[in-house]
């Protein structure tokens, strides 16, 4: 195993040189050792729903191409889709459900460390969920808000408000199709319904639901967990921080912040500066205290806080590795459980805080926000404990990157328009004239499968060098952070178009919008770039795509289905996409569903490939859209049109 192979992070090679010198294991060691892989299982084959299974299905081949109960192959490939976009999307939608409660117990007075950070959005949020603001007092519209917000979750009637933000004809368009979203828990518990032994055996049909669940994800869960973290914490605004393992100090207490609910997260971090738990880390022999985040929490304590980040999913084992790591503290989702195994040949504490999230022989901290910052305290004295005990090698890689991150959709709007005309009609203009060709959201997680960052990378430097806008969130965002990618120099890399417009904004050519939830922003993005005007009357009229070519968790199927449903173009990995590619499913997915719902799934394993397959789909629209005519004079030459036909 090269690690120069496995990632194009520096500080990821030295760290897997050092731990396989150490005897210490990784995902990468790991995956190797599964290798190879199910084919079944990769192409959504197997079915282990029932126990008259499991059965492999072999197309073409009779007697093997149906499963015991008669299921046939896109019958399973399409329930073990929607299987997956409901476990995505009960994941951002939990997340999204504590946020809510913890907003309700804040108005209520029973979380006292929390508060209202963005009055304005308190009241934006509020008129959109029809909870009335004249003369009211701030804590009785939030205690509305917050019972509002909590009754998406299960209310027994009608559809997700947040969805009403969409444009009207992609309401139509829902609608007509029947999957406009209701209650949250309803269209999960009903995939899993749906998907049980001998219930809906129609793909298309599955597939109508995986819509509709995805959708209750993007503009309902996740959405209303974006929006009322923004309004506890604060929304976003550029912020400068470093990204990558040698944010790390060895004469600090080293604190990591690893999981996805920033609940806790802005505790720690807000106990760690108190003067206070510093002195007692200085009494300790330290210099000071440090906190890093890793995946998405790291992400919403860097836009908010201009808190370092220490890396993406991958760098998680690595970064105990380092010995400098005093405390890890994880709450849900993408937590290896080998961190159990890394940390035990160090001095390094790991702790759980979440109740749904337990590790085997890992204290758990009880997350309470009653006492919020009492256990943020509470933890920062076990850290500073365990610093005290400190002992081996201390290896601290260099390498950290510079970044401009927090560009929610009001500082887009802000940035754009200026302080008295905030608007997204620069954006729209720079569009229509040219120098922008499109935005594209790259998004998601870092797979061992693909060489670590490069997938996201790649594609980021050729569409920017295409004049095509980059918007970026979770384990992406950090993968850029760490090659300079966030930060406004990066317009050198950037075509003259792109690079124009980002001069005279000052802002990046990728936009860092935060955590997978916050993938919500950039719905509301394309809402408002349609609500300006001149791109079309809805979100498939836009020139735009998302795309995340390292996918590992089921939350990015989740994702990539409500672009989708939205309207955008989704580009995935062509490896790691769990449906057979000759199977309906996969001609549903790739084609047929553009004609429904205006969007639609392609692969591409190759970077490059994969921008060239979305900058054709961003000029047919522009084509579509009637912007292209002079440009294309000036831009495009015949050659240049024929390569972008793919
Ligand atoms: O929610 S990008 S590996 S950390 S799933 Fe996980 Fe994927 Fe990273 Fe954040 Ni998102
Ligand atoms: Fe096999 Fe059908 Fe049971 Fe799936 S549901 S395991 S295909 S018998």
């Amino acid at each position: 195993m090269d690690p120069k192979e496995c990632s194009c992070d520096p500080a990821a090679q030295d760290m897997l040189r050092r731990m396989a010198d150490a005897g210490l294991t990784t995902a990468w060691d790991r995956l190797e050792a599964q290798s190879p892989q199910c084919k079944f299982g990769k192409q959504g084959l197997c079915c282990r729903i029932c126990n008259m299974g499991p059965c492999r299905i072999i197309i073409g081949k009779p007697g093997k191409d149906r499963g015991v109960c008669g299921a046939d192959a896109d019958t399973i490939i399409a329930r073990n889709f929607l299987r997956a976009v409901a476990a995505g999307a009960s994941a951002h939608s939990d997340h999204g459900r504590g946020v809510a409660h913890t907003f309700l117990a804040m108005a209520r007075g029973e979380a006292p460390d929390y508060g209202i950070k963005d009055r304005a959005k308190l009241l934006s949020t509020a008129k959109l969920m029809g909870v009335a603001t004249d003369g009211r007092d701030d804590m009785a519209i939030a205690q509305d808000l917050g019972e509002q917000a909590l009754a998406e979750f299960g209310k027994p009637h009608g559809t997700q408000r947040m969805a009403e933000r969409a444009p009207g004809p992609r309401q139509g368009t829902w609608k007509k199709l029947n999957v406009t979203p209701r209650a949250v828990d309803r269209e999960i518990v009903e995939a899993l319904h749906r998907t049980h032994m001998g219930v809906d055996q129609d793909y298309l049909s599955i597939l109508h639901h995986a819509s509709r669940c995805a959708l209750a994800d993007g503009w309902g869960g996740s959405m209303i967990g974006t929006e009322l973290q923004d309004i506890m914490f604060g929304t976003p605004v550029p912020v400068r921080g470093e990204i990558n393992l040698g944010v790390f100090k060895e004469a600090d207490v080293n604190i990591a912040v690893h999981g996805h609910e920033p609940l806790l997260s802005e505790m720690v971090a807000a106990a760690a500066s108190t003067p206070e738990l510093v002195a007692e880390a200085k009494k300790a022999g330290a210099a000071g205290i440090t906190v890093a985040g890793i995946c998405c929490t790291a992400n919403e304590l860097l836009m908010r806080h201009g808190i370092p980040v220490a890396g993406n999913f991958l760098s998680q084992e690595l970064a105990i590795g380092t010995g400098a790591v005093d405390l890890m503290c994880v709450d849900v989702q993408c937590i290896m459980q080998s961190l159990t195994e890394t940390v035990k040949a160090f001095h390094t504490k790991l702790i759980t805080t979440s109740e749904k999230a337990r590790l085997p022989g890992v204290e758990h901290v009880v997350m309470d926000e009653a006492r919020a910052m009492e256990v943020g305290r509470q933890i920062v004295r076990m850290a500073i404990e365990a610093y005290q005990g400190r002992k081996g090698e201390v290896h601290i890689p260099k390498d950290k990157g510079e970044a401009v991150v927090g560009f929610s959709h009001e500082t887009i709007n802000y940035m754009l328009g200026g302080r008295f005309r905030q608007s997204y009609r620069p954006l729209n203009d720079n569009i229509i004239n040219g120098r922008i060709r499109g935005v594209v959201g790259v998004v998601g997680c870092t797979n061992p499968k693909i060489k670590h960052d490069w997938g996201h990378t790649e594609l980021i430097r050729e569409l920017i060098r295409r004049d095509i806008l980059v918007v970026t969130t979770g384990c992406a965002q950090i993968a850029c952070g760490k090659q300079g990618l966030l930060m406004p120099e990066a317009i050198e890399l950037a075509g003259p178009g792109l690079r124009e417009v980002c001069e005279a904004v000052g802002m990046p050519p990728v936009l860092a919008l935060g955590s997978c939830v916050d993938n919500s922003r950039i719905l509301i993005a394309c809402a408002e770039m349609v609500r300006e005007g001149g791109l079309g009357d809805d979100i498939s009229a836009l020139p735009v795509a998302g795309a995340c070519l390292e996918h590992i968790t089921e939350k990015a199927l989740s994702i990539g289905q409500y672009f989708v449903a939205s309207g955008a173009l989704v580009v995935f990995s062509e490896q790691l996409f769990p449906v057979l590619k000759e199977s309906n499913v996969a001609k549903y997915l790739f084609e047929e569903i553009e004609n429904e719902l205006g969007g639609k799934w392609a692969v591409q394993d190759d970077p490059v490939k994969a921008a060239e397959l979305i900058h054709a789909h961003i000029e047919a629209k522009r084509d579509a859209l009637g912007i292209n005519r002079e440009v294309q004079r000036k831009l495009y030459d015949m050659e240049d049109r024929r390569k972008l036909e793919v």
